[in-house]
This record gives structure tokens, C-alpha cells and sequence, in this order.
């Protein structure tokens, strides 16, 4: 049976990818090269420098260690005015309802996100009070598809990996629940997230009830 569910940040509960995307185009347009919102798609649920890595091939430019670290600092600080500016009307549709259902009926909750920024995030939006356990960038050494970020929430929620759904919008965190020992549920489409027990468009098609299901197939 499930007794707990981990959930993604962006891409999930939140749509904060549109403002990586902002801060990234904005860094390439200073680099002097263009990066599309398609080249964005590569870095969702991936690690900051491991997005400036991505990014710097994009651009065909290759960047000594302390410079890459800048970099990355001058994008969040950009990021990080965005976010600043969240509020709870930016929570995805049906998230909030979701993680209710999933309290109402005893579950417990974690966040298991690759952001060092979650807290803000969380704090922001109102979503902070629904979790039991929090674990974001600052708390893993190594980025999913790892499975360090659900580990570490599930043992810190006190639940064995079986009893376990994480819910993601990226393949990497799919494969990171997998190798957790950990059921998934997608949320996105079918054609990138197929390795998962099931495939949401979005919290708003998820219940708690439907959970159960995946626990008995
Ligand atoms: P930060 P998630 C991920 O969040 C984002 O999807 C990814 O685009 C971002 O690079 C990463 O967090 C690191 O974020 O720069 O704020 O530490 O999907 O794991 O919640
Ligand atoms: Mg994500």
C-alpha cells in the first residue's frame, strides 16, 4: 500500500521552469549566442551547472571552472528576483487540492527537488505547512537520475521505499524512483514519461483514490 508521496518542485507544483528559461536566454543573449526554448527542454530537472554545462555547448563556448561558477551565480541572482516575486496563484492546477487529499487521508508528503531555491519557492506559494520532510539541492550530493533526493525523503519520513510514489515532470526523476525502489507517476506525456506505473497531464487528474490503484497493479 502507499504511504507517502514525494513530489518534483518544478514542473509539478510549480511552473518555474518559464523563469530558468528567462534568466538562461538572458545569460546566452551576454554570451553573445541565442538559446531557445527548445534547447530549455534539456535542462528541466537538471542540476545548475549541469544546465550551465548544457547551455555552454549551445553556445559552442568552452569556460574555466571559476568562470562557469559565476556565471551560474549571475543567472540566480536573476532567477532569483523572479522568484522572489511568487506568489500562491502561481501553484499548478489541481496541486494544492492534491496534497490535501493526500494529508486528509494520512499520507505523508515530501519534496524531493534538485532546486537550491525550493524554500523560497515553497515559502512564497503558501505550499511550505503540507510537507513533512523537505529535502532540495542544498541537502544531496548527487543529482537524479541518482535516487539520493527520494532516498533520503523517504528515510526521513520514516517510510520504506515500497510504500513509496514520487510524482515527476522529468525522465531523469522517473529513473530516479525506479532505482529508489519507489513507484511513479508522470506528469506530462506518455511519450517522454512512459517508464512510469502511470501518466498525468497534470495534478488535476490525480486522487488519492487513483493511487491505490497503481498499488494493486
Ligand atoms: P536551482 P526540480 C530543478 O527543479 C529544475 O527543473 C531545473 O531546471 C533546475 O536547473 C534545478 O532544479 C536546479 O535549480 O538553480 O534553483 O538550484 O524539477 O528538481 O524541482
Ligand atoms: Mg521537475
Amino acid at each position: 500500500s502507499i504511504k507517502a508521496c514525494l513530489f518534483d518542485l518544478d514542473g509539478v507544483l510549480v511552473d518555474t521552469a518559464k523563469y530558468h528559461y528567462l534568466a538562461w536566454k538572458r545569460l546566452a543573449a551576454e554570451l553573445g549566442f541565442e538559446f531557445t526554448e527548445r534547447d530549455n527542454e534539456r535542462l528541466k530537472g537538471v542540476s545548475r551547472m549541469a544546465s550551465l554545462d548544457i547551455l555552454l555547448s549551445v553556445g559552442g563556448l568552452e569556460l574555466d571552472d571559476a568562470v562557469k561558477l559565476e556565471l551560474a551565480e549571475r543567472k540566480n541572482n536573476w532567477y532569483f528576483d523572479m522568484i522572489s516575486k511568487m506568489d500562491a496563484s502561481e501553484i499548478l492546477p489541481g496541486a494544492l487540492e492534491f496534497l490535501k487529499d493526500c494529508r486528509e487521508n494520512g499520507l505523508k508528503v515530501a519534496l524531493g527537488s534538485a532546486s537550491k531555491n525550493a524554500m523560497t519557492i515553497l515559502n512564497n506559494t503558501g505550499l511550505t505547512p503540507y510537507f513533512d520532510a523537505i529535502i532540495d539541492g542544498t541537502r544531496t550530493a548527487s543529482a537524479k537520475p541518482d535516487p539520493e533526493v527520494f532516498t533520503l525523503g523517504a528515510s526521513e519520513l520514516g517510510i520504506s521505499p515500497e510504500h513509496c510514489v514520487v510524482f515527476e515532470d522529468a525522465e531523469a526523476g522517473i529513473e530516479a524512483a525506479r532505482r529508489a525502489g519507489m513507484r511513479s507517476v508522470g506528469i506530462g506525456s506518455p511519450s517522454t514519461l512512459g517508464a512510469a506505473d502511470l501518466v498525468v497531464a497534470s495534478l488535476a487528474d490525480m486522487t488519492v483514490a487513483r493511487l491505490r490503484d497503481i498499488a494493486a497493479g
